[in-house]
C-alpha cells in the first residue's frame, strides 16, 4: 500500500508518551447552535433524539433562521480564564476544542471564509482566547475540525462526475489552507481532532488525506492526528487494507468504552464521551440519563485500566457560561482527582485479571499497581489474581 499506515505499532516520542499519561481529557463543544440549547418554537430536538449542535438538520429549523444565528452571537458571559481554571480544577491534562464544527461556522478569523467569528458580534477570536488560557494553565491543546457541513457549495458526499471531482478538489484545497492557517495561528497545538470524514468522497480522497497529514506533521513536529483523519487508496478507513491503525491512535471510541485489552489491538486510544445520554453541544433539555460523577470516574478509571484515556465534553451556553450539572460534575471529578490522581496519570494496564471490585492501573515504567475500588464487597476483602 503506498497510503497505508506508514508505521506498525505506536508511536515511540515524547509527545506521544506525553498524550499516553495524560488519563482525564476535556472536550469542549461551542459554536452558534449553542445559542439555540436545542430548541425551537417551544418544541425539543432532543424529544425526537437528536444532538443540539444537529439542529440545523432538525426540519423543525428554518435553514435561514439557523444561518442567521452568528448576527447573535456576543457571548457575554465567556471568560477563557475561567474556563480553564475549571478545567485545571478538574484535572485534565488536555482540551480538544470545537474550532468548526459541521455548521462551518469557524471560532477563528479564517481568511477562507467570511462565516466566521469576526462577523459575529462578538469579533475577537475565541479560538486564539481558549488556546492561551489553557496553555497558560499547563492543557494541552487539541483542535477538533469538522470537514464536510452543510452549506459549503464545493462539499460532495460522492464523487460521480467530473464536476463532482472538480469542486472538491477546491474543498480539498479550502480546508487544506484552513489547517494550516490554524496551525500557524496557533503554534501550542499538540494535535488535531478530525471528525466527519465518513462520506465516499474522502474515501476516495487518500492519496490527498496522506499528503494533507504529513503536511500538517510538518508545521508542528511531533503533532498528533488520529485515525479519523486518512483513508488508505482502497478507501479503508481507520486501519488499512493490511489491518494496521492509520494515525498516531485509535479514534473510534465514541461514547463507547472497549471492554478488555484484546479490544484495542495493541494501540493508543481515548474515548470521547458526553455526560447526557447523547448530544455534544448545549442542550437546554438533557438527553436520556444524565452521568453521574461516580459514572464519570469509574469510566476514567475503566479506560486508564485499558491504556486509553477518557475525555469528558462539556457543552457551553450561548453566553459562554457553563450549565450547573457541568460545572458539579468538573468540581467533584476534581476533588476525587486531586486525592487519587496518581493512579491516573501516566498509568496503563497492567496485565491482571480484572475483578469485580474495580480496576488495576500500573504506572508506566514503574512495578507500581494500583486498585481503584468502585465495589466494596461484603466480605470487606479484596481478591487479586495476578498474572
Ligand atoms: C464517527 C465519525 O465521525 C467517524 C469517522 C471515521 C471513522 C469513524 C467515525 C465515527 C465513529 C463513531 C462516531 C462518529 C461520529 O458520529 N462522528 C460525528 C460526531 N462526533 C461527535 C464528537 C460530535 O461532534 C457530533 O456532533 C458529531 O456528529
Amino acid at each position: 500500500l503506498q497510503h497505508g499506515a506508514h508505521r506498525i505499532g505506536k508511536r515511540t516520542d515524547a509527545d506521544m508518551a506525553k498524550w499516553r499519561g495524560y488519563g482525564l481529557g476535556q472536550f469542549i463543544h461551542w459554536g452558534v447552535y449553542s445559542l439555540m440549547g436545542g430548541g425551537y418554537n417551544g418544541k425539543n430536538y432532543s424529544d425526537a433524539g437528536g444532538a443540539a449542535e444537529w439542529i440545523r438538520s432538525w426540519k423543525e429549523v428554518p435553514h435561514a433562521v439557523y444561518d442567521s444565528l452568528y448576527k447573535a452571537f456576543n457571548p457575554k458571559s465567556f471568560n477563557p480564564k475561567q474556563w480553564a481554571a475549571m478545567a485545571k480544577q478538574m484535572g485534565v491534562k488536555y482540551l480538544t476544542f470545537t474550532t468548526k464544527h459541521h455548521d462551518g461556522f469557524c471560532l477563528w478569523p479564517s481568511a477562507y471564509t467570511d462565516y466566521n467569528i469576526t462577523k459575529s458580534p462578538y469579533k475577537k477570536d475565541i479560538v486564539k482566547e481558549v488556546v492561551d488560557a489553557y496553555t497558560e494553565a499547563g492543557i494541552d491543546i487539541y483542535l477538533y475540525f469538522f470537514f464536510f457541513f452543510w452549506n459549503h457549495p464545493d462539499g460532495r458526499y460522492d464523487l460521480i462526475t467530473k464536476e463532482d471531482s472538480i469542486a472538491f478538489d477546491r474543498f480539498k484545497l479550502f480546508t487544506k489552507n484552513q489547517l494550516t492557517e490554524l496551525l500557524q495561528r496557533y503554534p501550542q497545538t499538540k494535535g488535531l481532532w478530525f471528525d466527519g470524514t465518513w462520506d465516499k468522497s474522502w474515501q476516495k480522497s487518500g492519496a490527498f488525506s496522506d499528503s494533507l497529514e504529513q503536511h500538517l506533521k510538518s508545521l508542528i513536529p511531533g503533532l498528533i492526528i488520529g485515525s479519523r483523519l486518512r483513508a488508505d487508496e482502497k478507501g479503508n478507513r481507520h486501519f488499512d487494507a493490511n489491518g494496521e491503525l492509520m494515525g498516531d491512535y485509535e479514534q473510534g471510541w465514541e461514547r463507547k468504552i472497549p471492554k478488555t485489552y484484546a479490544d484495542v489491538h495493541g494501540n493508543d486510544w481515548d474515548c470521547v464521551m458526553t455526560i447526557p445520554e447523547n448530544g455534544w453541544g448545549y442542550a437546554e433539555k438533557w438527553m436520556g440519563h444524565w452521568k453521574t460523577t461516580n459514572e464519570l470516574i469509574e469510566m476514567t478509571a475503566q479506560c486508564v485500566s485499558l491504556g486509553g484515556n477518557f475525555v469528558v465534553n462539556f457543552g457551553p451556553k450561548g453566553d459562554g457560561s457553563f450549565r450547573p450539572e457541568e460545572i458539579k460534575n468538573a468540581k467533584e471529578i476534581g476533588d476525587w482527582m486531586k486525592i487519587n490522581n496518581q493512579a491516573i496519570y501516566n498509568c496503563e494496564y497492567a496485565g491482571w485479571e480484572k475483578q469485580d471490585w474495580g480496576y488495576y492501573t500500573k504506572k508506566r515504567g514503574e512495578d507500581k499497581v494500583y486498585m481503584i475500588v468502585f465495589n466494596v464487597p461484603v466480605s470487606g476483602s479484596l481478591k487479586i489474581k495476578p498474572a
